[in-house]
């Protein structure tokens, strides 16, 4: 088994719903356990401003598959979900990004672990770091180091 973390985001079709949903969704991987999710939290977006404000959170998960079939079975819920992305950086129904696989870095075409973003998005180490507060990035860097160096103007956790 694996741990493995996921980073949920949504700003179109009713966030909340479609990041519930997913949370859900994420007990029925093969495979897989959910262990634990944080709250979910609103998020000023990060990218082109006039577009709603994302609702986020992160999923920790334990999993036999593999980091590549991991990612096929993510991509499969977010298909269930209709994504549509219009513009880059743009309005989202739901995005599962796979943040961390064990300490393993993965750099292919189709998958980069550690998200390559991850260290910067403080809609990202917030809720991780609510579930994985000792956490250390493969990088040897303690998630802790990571917070105070990110700006969380504009993140809320939602009731
Ligand atoms: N901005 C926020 N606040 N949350 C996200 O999940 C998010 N996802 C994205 C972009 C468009 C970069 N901005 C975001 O993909």
């Amino acid at each position: 088994m694996v741990r493995a973390y996921i980073g949920l985001g949504s700003n179109l079709d009713e966030p909340i719903n479609q990041v519930n949903r997913a949370l859900t969704e994420l007990r029925t991987l093969s495979e897989s356990h959910l262990v634990s999710h944080s709250r979910l939290y609103s998020s000023t977006p990060l990218g082109p401003a006039d577009q709603p404000d994302f609702v986020n959170a992160v999923a920790c998960l334990d999993t036999s598959l593999g980091a590549h079939s991991l990612l096929d079975e993510l991509q499969a819920l977010e298909l269930k979900h209709e994504r549509v992305r219009i513009q880059h950086w743009g309005p989202r129904s739901l995005d599962l990004d796979l943040l961390l696989y064990a300490d393993h870095t993965i750099d292919t075409e189709r998958l980069q672990v550690p998200h390559p973003w991850l260290s910067q998005r403080c809609f990202v180490l917030y809720p991780l770091a609510e579930i994985a507060a000792d956490l250390m990035l493969p990088s040897g860097i303690s998630l802790a180091s990571l917070l105070p160096l990110c700006d969380a103007t504009g993140l809320e956790t939602l009731a």
